[in-house]
This record gives C-alpha cells, structure tokens and sequence, in this order.
C-alpha cells in the first residue's frame, strides 16, 4: 500500500525530485521508513534516483503487472478495481475460487506473473512461465440460469479478441469453444469454472492466459508449432500492463452488454469473429470422434454439426480440429 502511494506521488511530476523528508510528511512515516520502501521498490525493477539534497525521482517503471502499474490505464468501472497480484501461483482460477467462496466482489481480478499448474480444461497443463504473458482471473456473480455459463467463454473471448485488435491491428480468429488462434496457432485460452445449485449461478471464474512476450523458442516442444505470442505476431515488444487494461476495459463492456441486452449482440460478435459455419470439423467429445460439417453455435453457445451421414448433432462439450 505504502509502495503504490511512494509511487503515486512520484509520478505526479516524473522531471522533479522528491525529497525524503516531503514523502514522510505526507506518508506520516519516517524517512528512513521511506528509504526502505525504495530499496524495495529498486528490488523490483523500479529504477528510482536518489540524491541526498534533492531526493527521490522516478526514472523508469518495470512492466510488472502490480495494481499501482495497472491503473493509471485503467478506464474500467468495477473490473479490476482490485488486483489481487502474485509473483507465482498455482493457477489464477484456484486463487480467485478461493477469494471467491471468502466473499470477494464482481470484478475482483487475480493475476500472476508466472503459474506452477496453470490448468487448461480436462486436466490440461497452461504453460506459464514469468514475467512474459498474462494469467489472469476475474470473478463474476451473473445472475443467470447454470445452462446459460457457457456464454460467458463465449463473450470473454469475443472481448478478448477485441482487445487483441484495439491493441495490435491483428484480427485473431476464434476457435470453439475457448481458443484464440492467429495464423492457425493458439495465441490465448479460457477456462471458466463455476460454482453454481441446480438453478443458480453462485459466480463464476473467467480464466484467460493470453501468449504476449514469450517467444516462439522458449515454447515447450510439444507445443512449439501449435503455439504463438502477440510478439511474434507483430514483431513488436507488448506493454502488458496497457494490454491488461484493454482486455479489462473489453471485458466489462462485453459483460455489460451481456447483463443488459441479453446474448444476442454476444453471438452475433462471435459468430463473426469464429467463422466456424460450414468448416469441416473433426471433434472429440467425451472419448468419442466424430466428423462433419460445422453448422454454428445455437443460443447457449453449443456447437451444432452436420455429420457425414446428414445427421444434425449439438455437441456441449469438447474439442474440434480444422479438417
Ligand atoms: C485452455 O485449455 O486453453 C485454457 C487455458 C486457460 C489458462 C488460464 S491462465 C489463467 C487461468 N488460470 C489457470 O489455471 N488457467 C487459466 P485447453 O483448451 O484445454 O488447452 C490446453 C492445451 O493448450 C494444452 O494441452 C496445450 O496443448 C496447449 N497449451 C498449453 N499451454 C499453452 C500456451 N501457453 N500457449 C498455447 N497453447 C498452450
């Protein structure tokens, strides 16, 4: 907390200096209290100058995805708003459960710089390594009907692909049910978890690990040629803290538009963004494969397929490869 207003009243006016004794007047601490938190604050990558008869200035932020890094980009009204920020976790989504069940708010959002068992879905590994992309939870307490939960992986990757564009210029396609793919490689992913009685949504967590800065050789091999970055995409070192308040500006406006208007807005966006009808598919559902013809997704975001032999199938669950 201290940190976050050292750093407030620094930015103020990035060409002054600080001094000491100012900084402990208005933090009501002592100087040498206000030294420590800047050792500190250097620790984590701040380069902050010092003088003995001017004081402190900033010089240069490191892109860490703390909250005083965050904000001052942040445009959002509730998402966000508090950051629960780690160095490492387990997973975001295990985090933000737990802050869940303990009464944490709408909007509330956990990020990590790096994960030790980032999940995909099914038991699946997230790749996570630190300091380079973006794992990150929100929570979210939608009052709707359990069946309508999948909507949710729906609207978040719309928000996220938008968020992609407004950053990037890069139009990323959406793959059913939770990928982001650019040129045919996964670029993001999303894992919803929700916890939730027969006909109520108690909340939901929206995972999302977006590839921003890693490059395509640190990628482990088995996914090497099925996985990219925003960095390799563009060419282009990412700002992950702007990022992140992109893709949470996004977030609480495709969410707003969820609650308001209902999901049509929200399949019209992904329909356009996943271009799935007519792709022919290959799909793994619950141990079982089959092919055919992709239709589209009906109104609870499941997928419907044409098989080979003509029959219709609505598919809730699963994977799909292009074929
Ligand atoms: C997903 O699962 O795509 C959901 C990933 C969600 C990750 C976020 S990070 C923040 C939050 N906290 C968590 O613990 N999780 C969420 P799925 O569709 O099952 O895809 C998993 C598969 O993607 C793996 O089996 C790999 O093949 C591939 N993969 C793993 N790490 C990857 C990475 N960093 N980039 C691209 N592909 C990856």
């Amino acid at each position: 907390m201290m940190d976050e207003e050292i750093l407030k009243l620094l930015r103020k006016d990035p060409t002054a200096f600080l001094s000491g004794e100012e900084l402990s007047h208005r933090l009501k601490v002592s100087r040498t209290a206000i030294w420590k938190r800047i050792r500190h604050l250097r620790s984590l990558g701040y380069e902050i100058e010092a003088s003995t008869h001017s004081g402190y200035r900033l010089i240069q932020s490191p892109d860490i995805l703390t909250p005083s890094e965050i904000t001052p980009f942040l445009k959002t009204g509730r998402f966000g708003k508090t950051i629960h920020y780690f160095h490492t976790l387990e997973s975001t989504n295990s985090q933000a459960y737990e802050l869940a069940i303990q009464g944490a708010e709408e909007g509330e959002v956990v990020i990590a710089e790096s994960q030790s068992k980032g999940r995909g879905r099914l038991g699946r590994i997230w790749f996570s390594p630190p300091y380079l992309n973006l794992y990150l939870s929100v929570i979210l307490r939608p009052e709707i009907p359990p069946h309508q939960a999948s909507l949710i992986t729906l609207m978040a990757a719309v928000a996220a692909v938008e968020a992609i564009e407004i950053y990037s210029g890069l139009r990323p396609l959406i793959k059913w049910p939770n990928d982001i793919l650019m040129n045919g490689r996964k670029m993001a992913g999303l894992l919803n978890e929700i916890k939730s009685e027969a006909d109520r949504i108690h909340f939901v967590i929206l995972g999302i690990g977006i590839n921003l800065n890693i490059d395509q050789k640190m990628f482990p091999k088995e996914i090497q040629t099925l996985a990219t970055s925003l960095k390799e995409e563009t060419g282009k070192v990412v700002s992950r803290k702007t990022f992140v308040a992109y893709l949470l500006q996004e977030l609480e406006k495709w969410y707003n538009i969820f609650l308001e208007e209902g999901k049509t807005a929200i399949l019209k966006s992904w329909r356009r963004w996943a271009q799935i009808k007519g792709k022919q598919v290959k799909i793994t559902s619950f141990g079982e494969t089959m092919r055919g013809t992709a239709i589209n997704v009906d109104s609870d975001g499941a997928l419907i397929i044409e098989t080979e032999d003509g029959e219709r199938k609505r598919v809730v669950a699963g994977d799909i490869e292009y074929i």
